[in-house]
């Protein structure tokens, strides 16, 4: 449909057409990433579930393959869901993943290479064993899928696999299976960890981080061994809110535990990958950059309606590496993989500008429908020191956005905004004191203006962002046509939005610095543009 392909994007991965879901079992085998994706090759809605496939020598650039699962046997004929790759260090890769049975129970199934020399890997065998692990007794059929990457015991000589699930009083769980071959497997007594009542744990991800300044910028391998320099992220996905959570913690592989740092911040009540559209997300370690990298999915939020017209729903968000935050000490900080840079052209920069409270100024980049911003703010410091108490009890979500003014705030971007401003999304800081005096920083992005089409769903998401004494209020923001994913403070939080402009489209998308507070001066000391090539122009052989 031509009048909705304005909504593909440019840089984004996506299907040529259909639906796609969740990240599964992505990799970096003898020179590629692969890239799976839950897929349903007959329509633009969910079912019919098999693993799509592609390639890529750099993560951005993607050459799709034929798929790679379909449900074909009665252990997964329901749908092939959600699962993992595993690379055992004698070159084997080893596939586990979720099958719906001809009965709609789930279970886990094995998959390997049909042949490991093909570096893209096209084939796939199913085991004969399959399924290999079955809901245990207690466990609803129904509450039992998504196995992560295995990581190694030394103890015990076996490989670890980790389950999301729920119990009977709604609270999510993880369980762990040790295995030796991939085809039997044992369930650990116990459960790894489980927090009450914030319902089924999908997607579960389990994975060691390094806190020492000598592990900086670097990922580890899954298997690395907890230490007083490892520590451990758990995540899950939780569909009540449809949020990915995550918490740092310590995992003790003997007790078969993990506990997080923070109780008040445990998984499904702290901390969230993005506070926009964001779901059901799979890292990986990648061996060739030695760096971990987050796949998350990005759903429509238009109607069902709207995407069987377009003929295809969703997309993934950029893919991020993850570190541990080295400055608090508390979060994690995820990022657009460096290789998204070389999509960058056509650089203006505005850097300097400083803006008056209650103003907004174009940014004349011409069309701005994909774009890659840096941005660095600061407030005027009398501003700052004169206000009292502000703003004490603001939330982006209860806010009233970009269009309502405070003394410290909104301030910061509007992206595929019209020339009139009547189609925008604002991306800004909103900056609050409490009684306490202590500053708080919002970081929030705005979408209620975003399309002028009446049947997507319009928030103002976001969160409070730590800022440390010295930091300047930093922002980065892609824009890709129906996409906008934001990135404050080096990636301590970010706000991913699927927006449907209407008018702000191709070459009529503009971009406006804006600054909505009362009571101070904002100054751009860093404001950066650029566009950003489309990938699917930069064709490559396999
Ligand atoms: N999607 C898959 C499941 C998973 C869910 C099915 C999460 O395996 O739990 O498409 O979005």
């Amino acid at each position: 449909n031509q009048m909705l392909s304005w909504q593909r994007t440019g840089f984004h991965f996506q299907p040529e057409r259909n639906w796609m879901n969740d990240p599964n079992g992505p990799m970096y085998y003898k020179g590629w990433y692969h890239f799976f994706y839950q897929y349903n090759p007959d329509a633009a809605v969910w079912g019919n579930i098999a693993w799509g496939h592609a390639v890529s020598r750099d993560l951005v650039r993607w050459k799709h393959l034929p798929i790679a699962l379909a449900p074909d046997q009665w252990y997964d004929i329901k749908g092939v869901w959600s699962g993992s790759a595993t690379l055992l260090p004698d070159g084997r890769v080893i596939l586990l993943y979720t099958g719906g049975t001809n009965e709609s129970a789930q279970v886990q199934n094995l998959a390997v290479p049909v042949d490991l020399n093909d570096p893209l890997l096209r084939n796939w065998a199913k085991a004969e064993a399959n399924p290999v692990m079955v809901p245990p007794p207690g466990i609803g059929v129904q509450d039992f899928r998504d196995p992560t990457t295995a990581w190694y015991e030394p103890s015990d000589a076996t490989w670890r696999v980790a389950i999301g699930s729920k119990d009977s009083a709604h609270s999510g769980m993880a369980m762990v299976y040790s295995t030796k071959d991939f085809v039997s497997y044992t369930m650990l007594p116990g459960i790894l960890h489980s927090v009450k009542r914030v319902g089924m744990w999908e997607c579960i991800d389990l994975y060691p981080i390094a806190t020492s300044a000598a592990g900086a910028n670097r990922g580890l391998d899954p298997s690395a061994r907890p230490s007083n320099l490892v520590k451990h992220v758990l995540k899950a996905s939780t569909s009540d809110d449809n949020s990915d959570y995550y918490a740092i913690g310590t995992y003790d592989p003997a007790a078969n535990k993990w506990i997080p740092d923070d109780e008040s911040l445990d998984v499904g009540i702290g901390l969230r990958y993005d506070w926009g559209k964001f779901y059901a997300s799979k890292t990986f370690f990648d061996e060739q950059k030695q760096r971990r990298v987050l796949w998350g999915w990005i759903s429509e939020t238009d109607s069902e309606s709207a995407d069987i017209a377009k003929g295809w729903a969703s997309l993934q968000g950029i893919p991020r590496t993850v570190l541990f935050d080295m400055k608090t000490r508390s979060n994690l900080l995820t990022w657009p993989v460096e290789e998204v840079e070389s999509l960058r052209f056509g650089l203006r920069d505005f850097s300097g500008i400083t803006i008056g409270a209650g103003s907004t100024l174009p940014l004349d980049v011409g069309g701005a429908a994909q774009l890659d911003i840096e941005a660095e703010f600061l407030i005027n410091k009398e501003a700052l020191e004169a206000t009292a108490e502000a703003d004490v009890a603001y939330e982006c979500g209860t806010s009233g956005g970009a269009a309502a003014r405070g003394l410290l705030g909104p301030f910061g971007l509007l992206v595929l905004a019209n020339h009139g401003l009547t189609e925008q999304t604002a991306t800004y800081f909103y900056v609050s004191r409490g009684t306490d005096g202590n500053l708080r920083t919002h970081f929030c992005q705005d979408e209620l203006r975003s399309s002028k089409a009446s049947d997507t769903v319009k928030k103002v998401i976001g969160h409070t962002v730590p800022v440390l004494a010295g930091e300047t209020l930093s922002l980065r923001i892609l824009v890709d046509h129906s996409i906008v994913e934001s990135f404050a403070q080096g990636g301590r939080a970010s706000a991913t939005s699927r927006v449907y402009p209407t008018e702000a489209i191709y070459n009529s998308a503009r971009v406006f610095l804006f600054n909505n507070a009362t009571g101070a001066t904002v100054t751009a000391r860093t404001l950066k543009i650029w566009h950003m090539n489309s990938t699917s122009s930069q064709t490559f052989d396999i």
